[in-house]
C-alpha cells in the first residue's frame, strides 16, 4: 500500500467529537499520514453548548504555509472542513492551489450548515466566500442544507430526484468536478448519498436512524476521504463512508448523555475491515 500524506484543514473543538478530533483518528485508522492545519480552537463545538471559547487562527496560516514551502512539503490530498473566518477562506484557497502534489485530490466539505440553517457563527457573506473555494474542489461533499445555501435553491424536507439533480448540477457549475451530496432521502425513514460525476448521478440509500447525531457530516467526509485515498473509487468510498457513519450512529443510540456527538471510535475496526474488501 502506498504511504500517502494528506492535509486536513478544520477547527479543533476540544470537546464535542467533530472536525479535527474526528478527522485525525479516522484518517489515521485508514492508514494515511495525516497532517493538520487547525482553523480555530474552540472549547467545544457551537451546536448545543453555550459560552464556548473561539480562538481564530487565521493569522497563523500564512506563516505555517511559508514554512512548509521552505521545507518542500506537499500533500497527496487536501481536505477542508469547518473554517474560522472569511479571510481564512482566501488563505485556504491558496493552500489548495499551491500545496498539493501533481496528482493531489482536493476535497472540500463546506461545513457551515445543517437542518435548513447556518451554524451559529456564519452568515451570508461567509456563504458567498465559500462558493469559490467549493469551485476549486475535485470533490465537494455538502449536505442538502449546504447545497441549498451554495446554489440559492429552496431548502426542502421532501423532494424528488429532479431536485437533487438540480442541486448537483448547480454545485458542479461552481467548478467542482464531482459532488457527493449527503443526507439525500426520497422516502420516509430512508436516507443516503447521491454521487454526481460528468452528468451522471448514482445513488446509495439506506435506512435512516430516527435520532441522528451531531458531527456525522465530519465522520462521513473523513471516512470518505480515507477510503478514497486507500484507492477506492468515488462511489465505493461514498458507500463505505455511509455504512461506517450508520454504525457510529447506531452505537450512540440510547445514551442521552452523549447528545453532542457520535461514538465513532466504536466502529473504527469495522471501517478498517471495509477498506480491506
Ligand atoms: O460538525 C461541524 C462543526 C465543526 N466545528 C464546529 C462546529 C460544527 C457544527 O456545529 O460548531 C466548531
Amino acid at each position: 500500500m502506498a504511504y500517502k500524506k494528506i492535509l486536513t484543514i478544520q477547527d479543533i473543538s476540544c470537546v464535542g467529537q467533530c472536525s479535527l478530533t474526528v478527522a485525525l483518528p479516522i484518517l489515521s485508522a485508514c492508514g494515511l499520514e495525516t497532517c493538520i492545519l487547525p482553523s480555530a480552537v474552540l472549547s467545544t463545538h457551537t451546536a448545543g453548548f453555550s459560552g464556548f471559547t473561539f480562538r481564530d487562527l487565521t493569522e497563523d496560516m500564512p506563516a505555517i504555509q511559508k514554512h512548509w514551502q521552505k521545507e518542500n512539503i506537499k500533500f497527496e490530498a487536501i481536505y477542508t472542513g469547518y473554517l474560522g473566518s472569511i479571510k481564512q477562506i482566501g488563505y485556504v484557497r491558496d493552500i489548495l492551489k499551491t500545496m498539493g502534489t501533481d496528482n493531489c485530490v482536493r476535497v472540500v466539505d463546506p461545513a457551515m450548515a445543517d437542518n435548513g440553517q447556518l451554524y451559529s457563527i456564519f452568515n451570508m457573506d461567509y456563504v458567498e466566500a465559500m462558493k469559490p473555494l467549493c469551485g476549486e474542489a475535485d470533490i465537494l461533499v455538502p449536505n442538502i442544507t449546504e447545497a441549498c445555501f451554495l446554489t440559492g435553491e429552496e431548502y426542502k424536507e421532501v423532494y424528488d430526484e429532479s431536485y437533487v439533480r438540480t442541486l448537483a448540477e448547480k454545485l458542479a457549475a461552481l467548478g467542482a468536478k464531482t459532488v457527493v451530496l449527503t443526507g439525500v432521502g426520497y422516502e420516509q425513514g430512508r436516507t443516503g448519498v447521491a454521487v454526481y460525476e460528468n452528468g451522471k448521478m448514482e445513488y446509495y440509500g439506506h435506512d435512516k436512524i430516527a435520532k441522528g447525531c451531531h458531527g456525522t457530516g465530519d465522520i462521513y467526509a473523513s471516512a470518505f476521504v480515507g477510503a478514497l485515498m486507500r484507492g477506492k473509487g468515488v462511489y465505493d468510498a461514498a458507500v463505505i463512508a455511509a455504512d461506517y457513519t450508520v454504525r457510529c450512529i447506531e452505537n450512540t443510540q440510547g445514551d442521552p448523555d452523549h447528545w453532542y456527538g457520535a461514538k465513532f471510535e466504536t466502529a473504527l475496526g469495522e471501517l478498517i475491515r471495509m477498506l480491506e474488501d
